[in-house]
């Protein structure tokens, strides 16, 4: 690429020096790929636009992720596909490009961010590649975020390859199991693989000549003598096809075999859930600052969980109740809400519950109040200390699997994982790098209201201790072919004056993993499921969108007949709603067509404790003003009650609402499935996992959060096609229903996490040994890096 780049430069020399020039001369330290675009096609001429159709520059140029500019030089990150990033240099004089380490790229971003003060000084680089030298990688983009796909093939190569050695791995494996004191599986009997495949064929044939149906019990005393101990199924039939199984497994291992025999080897009985900060609760939470989705997330992960635990240990043969406890913090002063309560049980489950403890000060004194998540990180470690604690006296002994969960939860389960030799799995949700601009170069200043240093740095830390990360989309991991991936954006990074990362995560490691949630179906089903409806609460619904007199609710709608855009979500800044307050001001025609509805934080500034929330409530009344949306705009205070909900996306779908989510970024966006399987059409942001969810224009429309007058546009047209095309609403509406049906569902997410726990837990057992060099390496930069920092987030006052 290079070659062809400096071929063409030197053929058109004036061609490539205008444009870079031009890029120079717009006096700008950083420009982003969309405003490298913008600029190139500016420059395109008559008279240069057949010379630089196609050529190797253009493709560069459209490879460009970010251009730092220290004239005469210009470095460039480029991306030639998904998760494929490059860095070269620029000299404008020589018009000569030059492929550059990122090292060096990352050096020219501190040199030109900051004051010039760090210059030519050293800097902690943090490099992880050579711990990851000997694990396997991934080396196809298609194949990222299916790493147990692929683990699958490489550990069933290596049976194949040397099945003396991994065989008698397998076979120690099998003989760890046990449950209150009951050994699993295999006993001590077995002692090398030989003897375990004669006993295999002995035990198989004895089966065959037994009824299916006939249980462990009834053939007990022959299956113990030759070494086979409880767990291999509940039925003869069950027995012999996981008999059948292992033998294939020890003769021919094939990838899906051996997926299937490990997925069924009962040794997930306790799992922990680790959700430190926000309000959970199962009440009265929801729509609070940083209380939204991860904890619907969590509450419908456990039920449907539990479920699927239940159900395998009983094919098992095990009559032993799951437990799943998830761990948050407790809050004495909680309001309304149970967050001060140390054990909730979970509602829909028979043994899960919810235990709190509590955060604590330098002084052990407990933290009486809610704290922003991005202020938590000085009570973590202490945290994990007591929680450890109160899992293993509630447990009674270690779990199987710790779940962690956003930054928070991912560290402290880093930390129990060590200490307990437990395998971990990380879910993010929503990583906050990529939702601000240069987070991490300008990371001093963002620091006093976000410290980011010690959130990026916990979150390097804990995506290389877990065994397993589950994402909800596969842009999460690594973007799309213009966007860097969420979890992409930690590979190669720098905090000018604090540490450089130059490989810092790999998104072809196959511990990356995509298992969708759902959204609750016994809440949120079709509008037009009319048996299940709960038509009883109309009138409620009704007065929450009409009634002038309730407090929390600020605007009434002038025309009833008109349908509603409706948008629902904490009032962050991230998530917009002042965005589309602004758009819809700013579209005279949309706010003839429909009236807008919001459900957002609170409607009286005096109830917020939140920064954020604060300044868009300030925001938003501001707007109202200015394009005197009075009459047609609607604004209710947060509502908390999920059921309540369901019934009025519904209800909104009965009258041909729509669903807006104008979020500058998304994470993933459980309102957007929401509003979809009620039959909202949905038009929600393409910055993040709803650009996954919706295909634009078949099952809901893609917006682009920076082009509000676009995204206006694209609504109003929508509602102008409904009027001439019969159809048209019902058409999105009967494929956002079915996108979802087919692919967000709790079920085959349990499933899925459940099939994860036991292929990890059998890795992690296999590569335990070479993990102690990166385990020392992170443990390191744990006690010398993030303890300092969290020094300062410390020294800084915790008024939330
Ligand atoms: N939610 C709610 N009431 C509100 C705001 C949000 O019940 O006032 C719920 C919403 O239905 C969804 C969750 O909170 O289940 C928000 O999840 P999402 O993934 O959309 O965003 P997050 O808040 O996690 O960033
Ligand atoms: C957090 C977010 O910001 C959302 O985008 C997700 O849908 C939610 O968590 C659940 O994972």
């Amino acid at each position: 690429m290079i070659k062809q780049l400096n071929d063409f430069a030197t053929r058109h020399r004036k061609i490539v020096y205008s444009i870079f020039r031009n890029y120079i001369r717009l006096n700008r330290t950083f420009l982003l790929y969309s405003d490298i675009g913008y600029e190139y096609r500016q420059f395109i001429q008559p008279d240069t636009e057949d010379i630089l159709k196609d050529s190797p520059l253009e493709k560069f140029i459209h490879s460009v992720q970010v251009a730092a500019f220290g004239s005469p030089w210009i470095f460039l990150s480029i991306r030639e596909g998904v998760a494929r990033s490059r860095y070269i240099k620029f000299h404008l004089d020589d018009v000569v490009f030059t492929e550059i380490g990122v090292d060096e790229y990352l050096a020219f971003e501190e040199k030109i961010a900051g004051d010039g003060a760090q210059l030519d000084s050293w800097m902690l680089e943090i490099d992880l590649k050579p711990f990851n030298r000997g694990f396997p990688k991934m080396k196809e983009t298609k194949s990222i975020g299916r790493g147990v796909e692929f683990l699958n093939r490489y550990l069933s190569n290596r049976l194949f390859l040397d099945l003396e050695k991994s065989g008698q791995y397998l076979l120690d494996f099998l003989r760890l199991h046990h449950i209150n004191g009951i050994q699993l599986m295999l006993s001590t009997k077995i002692t090398a693989l030989d003897q375990l495949q004669d006993n295999l064929r002995e035990i198989q044939h004895y089966l065959e000549n037994q009824d299916a149906g006939s249980e462990w019990k009834q053939h007990e005393e022959k299956l113990i003598e030759l070494g086979f101990e409880p767990g291999w199924g509940a039925s003869t039939q069950i027995m012999l096809e996981r008999f059948y199984l292992l033998s294939d497994i020890l003769e021919a291992p094939s990838p899906k075999n051996l997926e299937k025999f490990l997925a069924a080897i009962p040794m997930i009985f306790k799992v922990v859930i680790l959700s430190p900060h926000g309000y959970f609760g199962q009440s009265n939470v929801l729509g609070l600052p940083d209380t939204g989705g991860q904890v619907v997330y969590i509450l419908d992960q456990v039920r449907a969980l539990e479920r699927q635990m239940r159900h395998s240990l009983r094919e098992a043969g095990l009559e032993i109740e799951p437990q799943i406890i998830v761990i948050t913090r407790l809050i004495p002063n909680a309001g309304d809400t149970t967050c001060g309560q140390p054990r909730e049980d979970i509602n829909g489950t028979t043994n899960a519950r919810i235990i709190r403890i509590p955060f604590r000060n330098k002084n052990g004194d407990i933290m009486p109040d809610w704290i922003s998540r991005f202020k938590i990180w000085p009570f973590l470690e202490q945290f994990s200390f007591e929680v450890e604690r109160e899992i293993l006296k509630e447990l009674q002994g270690r779990p199987d699997l710790v779940i962690g969960n956003y930054s928070d939860g991912n560290l402290v389960a880093s930390l129990l994982s060590e200490r307990m030799g437990v395998t971990q799995c990380n879910i993010a949700h929503a990583l906050e790098k990529t939702k601000y601009l240069f987070s991490a170069l300008k990371w001093k200043e963002y620091e006093e209201r976000y410290h980011f240093a010690a959130q990026f740095t916990a979150d390097l830390i804990s995506m290389n201790t877990a065994d397993f990360i589950i994402t909800s989309t596969y842009q999460e991991i690594a973007g799309d072919k213009n966007v860097l991936g969420q979890y992409e954006s930690y590979s190669a990074f720098t905090m000018p004056d604090l540490y450089r990362v130059v490989d810092g995560v790999n998104v072809f490691d196959p511990k990356f993993n995509i298992v969708s949630p759902g959204a609750d179906a016994d809440v949120y089903f079709p509008f037009y499921e009319t048996d299940r409806r709960l038509t009883d609460i109309h009138p409620d619904i009704e007065r929450l969108i009409y009634d002038d007199k309730i407090d929390y609710a600020f605007g009434r709608f002038d025309n009833r007949d008109k349908p509603v855009i409706f948008s629902m979500s904490r009032l962050d800044h991230v998530k917009n709603i002042s965005g589309l307050v602004e758009w819809y001001g700013r579209n005279k025609k949309l706010q003839e067509q429909a009236n807008l509805l919001l459900i957002a934080g609170f409607v009286d500034e005096s109830l917020s404790k939140d920064e954020e929330e604060i300044q868009q409530i300030q925001k938003i009344y501001q707007l109202i003003d200015q394009f005197d949306l009075d009459g047609r705009i609607r604004w209710v205070e947060k509502q908390s009650y999920k059921t309540f909900n369901g019934e009025l996306y519904r209800y909104i779908a009965d009258h041909k609402g729509v669903f807006v989510q104008p979020a500058l970024f998304e994470a993933f966006g459980l309102t957007v499935i929401e509003a979809m399987t009620s039959g909202l059409p949905t038009f929600a942001t393409c910055n993040g996992g709803p650009l996954e969810i919706i295909i634009d224009k078949e099952s809901g429309f893609h917006i682009d959060p920076d082009r509000g007058d676009e995204a206006a546009e694209i609504i109003s047209t929508f509602f102008d096609t409904c009027s001439k095309k019969k159809n048209y609403w019902k058409q999105i509406s009967d494929n956002a229903i079915k996108r979802v049906e087919e692919n967000y569902t709790w079920k085959l997410y349990a499933a899925r996490l459940m099939t994860l726990s036991r292929v990890y837990g059998f890795w992690k057992y296999v590569s335990n040994l070479e993990r102690d060099e990166t385990r020392r390496y992170l443990q390191m930069f744990y006690g010398l890096m993030y303890k300092n920092l969290v020094k300062d987030v410390q020294n800084q006052k915790t008024d939330n």
